[in-house]
């Protein structure tokens, strides 16, 4: 088992948990400079990475913003959401599975 148990078979019952994107949407109305404080405060970027993934949001429509286990994943969707709402912008973020 992956190590665990020694001269046990490889991997017959422990996987690693499934991961999920956390992604950003572009919308008309959020200020950009909104958006680059979202991925400082919930995704740990600093001010040059943060900016890079906004514009690709702004560009492409959508971005990514970090990989993480669902119930982590599902957090950052739902702080950011809540977040956007009270300084009232459309901001969307999305979770989808990798
Ligand atoms: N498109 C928005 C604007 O021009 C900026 C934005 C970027 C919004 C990324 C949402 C996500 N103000």
């Amino acid at each position: 088992n992956q190590g665990s148990v020694a001269l046990e078979k490889k991997s017959s019952k422990v996987k690693p948990p499934p991961m999920y994107k956390v992604l950003l949407l572009n919308d008309d109305f959020t200020p950009m400079d909104f958006v680059i404080l979202v991925l400082q405060k919930f995704f740990a970027k600093d001010r040059e990475q943060a900016t890079r993934i906004m514009l690709k949001v702004h560009n492409e429509g959508r971005g990514l913003c970090g990989v993480y286990p669902r119930d982590i994943a599902a957090t950052k969707v739902d702080q950011v959401v809540a977040f956007a709402r009270q300084h009232q912008h459309p901001l969307v973020c999305v979770m989808e599975e990798n």
